[in-house]
C-alpha cells in the first residue's frame, strides 16, 4: 500500500477470557474497538473464564471458540463502521504457552478457504486436538521432570531455554500429547502457539512462531535463537518439522489472505506482522526504560522488565525481547490474579468494586499485622494452592473480617511479587518506576496498595481515545 494519510492499523488480542480488536490511525489514536467475551457470547463452548477445567490440573480451551470469536469480531468491527480497506497492516498478541494442533491437510484448507462461509465452519475439522492446553494447565509435572533429566537438570534447561521446566510451557504439553495420544500426534502436521495460530487465520497459511513467544516453550535456545536439538529430542519425534522456523517478533510475514480480501474487503496489500505473546506485547507497547518494572494485573498477574543480557534464573523466565531480538526480557507469572480478586470481592463485597474499595480504605497500610495469601488455582511461584491467613502474632487463622480480608489479599499479592522479584536480584530502588497495566490497573485504590508495597511510584498508561492526551504516562500515585 502506498503512503496513505488515512491508513489505519488493526491490533488483535486473543486473551484468556476474550478476543479484542482495536483499529488505530497513524497517530495511534483508537478509532474502533470491540471485543467478544468467550463465556457469554459463545456459551455453546461451555467455558468458564474462557477455559474448560477437565480436572483440578488439566485446563484447556476449545480452538474453534477462538476461530468463531474471530468471525464475530470482524463482523462486529464492520457494524461499528470500520473500513477494512484502509488497514495498512495488522498484528496481534495472545495468551502465552498454549499450543494448537493442526491436523494433516489443514494448511491446504487454510489456503483454499471459501469467502462465502465462516472460518469456523470451514475449519471445524482442521484440528487434531480440539481443546488446546493453555497456560493455566498444571498437569505435566511428570513430563517436566523427564525433560529436565534429559538435558542434564533444571539449571541446564534454564541456561538453554531461559526457564527450568514449567508445567504450562509448550514442551511438556506437546510431550504429554505425544506420549498419551501417539496417533493424534502422528496426525498433526503443525503445532502453533496461540499467537501464531491466530496469525495463520489472517495469513491463509501457517504463520511462524516468533522468537519472543517461542521462548515460552522450553524448546528454544535463547542464545542461538534456534530450536534446541536436545530439547526437541527429549520432547517428541520429528518435532522440528511440526514447529517450522522461528522468526523475530516484528517480522513482516506478507500480505493478508485472499479469503480476508474477498470476504472482509481487506486491501490486498495489507501486511501481516508476526503475532506474539501478551506479555512481550505489553513490554513492546509500554516502551519501558532501564530501571522500569511493568506489573500487569489481568487473569494472570505478571511482572516484567527489559534486560540486555540473559541471566540464568532459578525461578521465572528469560524471553527474547520482542522489539530487539539481541536483547531479552525477564518475566514472572502469578496464576492467581484477577479471578482471585473477583472471588474475594464477590464473597466479602457483594460483587461490587466500589464496596471492595471502601472496605480497603477502612484499614491502614500494614493491615494491623494481618496477612494473607490466596491461591484459588495451583500457583506457579510458589507451587501451592489454598487460602492462608496469619494474624499479627503470626498465628494461622481461618477467617478475617471483610475489610481485613480485602487488604490482606492485595498486600499479600503485591508483597509476594516484590519478594520474588528481589529474590531474583531485581532491585526496585527509589528512582524506579512501576508501570501498571491490565484490567486491574483501572482501580486507583488497588494501585495505591501496589505503590505502598513496592515503596515507589506507580504509573499507568492512558489509552489514546479522543480527545487525545499528549502524555502517555498520565497518572502518578505517590508513596
Ligand atoms: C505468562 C503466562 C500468562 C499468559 C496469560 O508466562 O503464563 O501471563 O500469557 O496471559
Amino acid at each position: 500500500m502506498t503512503e496513505n494519510e488515512d491508513a489505519t492499523y488493526l491490533g488483535l488480542d486473543f486473551s484468556t477470557q476474550q478476543l479484542k480488536g482495536v483499529i488505530v490511525n497513524k497517530n495511534l489514536e483508537v478509532i474502533h474497538e470491540t471485543n467478544v467475551q468467550f463465556d457469554s457470547v459463545l456459551p455453546e463452548f461451555r467455558t468458564h473464564s474462557g477455559v474448560v477445567r477437565q480436572d483440578k490440573k488439566t485446563v484447556t480451551a476449545p480452538v474453534l471458540m477462538w476461530v468463531k470469536a474471530l468471525d464475530l469480531l470482524l463482523d462486529q468491527l464492520k457494524v461499528c463502521g470500520a473500513d477494512f480497506s484502509q488497514i495498512a497492516a495488522l498484528s496481534g498478541s495472545a495468551q502465552q504457552h498454549g499450543t494448537v494442533y493442526w491436523q494433516v491437510g489443514a494448511e491446504e484448507t487454510l489456503k483454499t478457504l471459501d469467502p462465502d462461509s465462516f472460518l469456523h465452519t470451514q475449519l471445524a475439522s482442521a484440528f487434531s486436538v480440539t481443546s488446546s492446553p493453555v497456560w493455566m494447565d498444571s498437569s505435566t509435572s511428570l513430563q517436566c521432570r523427564q525433560l529436565e533429566e534429559h538435558v542434564g537438570g533444571a539449571q541446564k534447561l534454564a541456561e538453554i531455554s531461559g526457564s527450568r521446566a514449567y508445567e504450562r510451557f509448550s514442551a511438556a504439553q506437546i510431550m504429554k500429547i505425544a506420549q498419551s495420544k501417539p496417533s493424534t500426534y502422528a496426525n498433526t502436521e503443525r503445532i502453533s502457539l496461540v499467537s501464531s495460530f491466530a496469525c495463520s487465520l489472517f495469513l491463509g497459511r501457517y504463520a511462524p512462531i516468533d522468537l519472543s513467544d517461542g521462548s515460552g516453550m522450553n524448546l528454544l535456545d535463547i542464545h542461538s535463537k534456534s530450536w534446541s536439538q536436545d530439547c526437541l529430542k527429549a520432547c517428541a519425534e520429528d518435532l522440528a518439522s511440526r514447529l517450522g522456523e522461528p522468526v523475530p517478533s516484528h517480522s513482516d510475514l506478507g500480505c493478508v489472505s485472499d479469503y480476508m480480501v474477498e470476504r472482509h474487503s481487506f486491501n490486498p496489500s495489507c501486511r501481516v506482522i508476526a503475532f506474539t505473546g501478551d506479555n512481550p506485547s505489553s513490554l513492546a507497547g509500554m516502551t519501558l526504560r532501564p530501571g522500569d518494572v511493568a506489573v500487569s494485573l489481568g487473569t494472570s498477574d505478571t511482572l516484567f522488565l527489559p534486560l540486555t543480557q540473559p541471566p540464568t534464573l532459578p525461578e521465572g523466565h528469560v524471553l527474547i525481547n520482542p522489539v530487539d531480538s539481541d536483547a531479552y526480557m525477564a518475566l514472572l507469572c502469578f496464576k492467581n490474579g484477577s479471578l482471585t480478586r473477583e472471588r474475594i470481592r464477590n464473597f466479602v463485597a457483594e460483587k461490587s468494586w466500589e464496596r471492595f474499595s471502601s472496605l480497603l480504605n477502612s484499614t491502614p497500610r500494614g493491615n494491623f499485622g494481618n496477612f494473607g495469601l490466596y491461591y484459588d488455582a495451583q500457583e506457579i511461584i510458589p507451587f501451592v494452592q489454598g487460602d492462608f491467613r496469619w494474624d499479627k502474632s503470626n498465628s494461622s487463622v481461618t477467617k478475617f473480617t471483610p475489610e481485613t480480608e480485602v487488604r490482606a489479599l492485595l498486600e499479600g499479592q503485591f508483597i509476594a511479587k516484590r519478594a520474588h522479584a528481589e529474590d531474583l536480584g531485581f532491585i526496585v530502588g527509589k528512582d524506579s518506576r512501576i508501570l501498571a497495566t491490565g484490567g486491574g490497573s483501572a482501580n486507583k485504590e488497588v494501585l495505591q496498595v501496589l505503590a505502598d508495597c513496592f515503596n515507589t511510584n506507580v504509573y499507568t498508561m492512558t489509552p489514546r481515545y479522543s480527545p487525545i492526551k499528549d502524555k502517555s504516562v498520565s497518572q502518578s500515585l505517590g508513596r
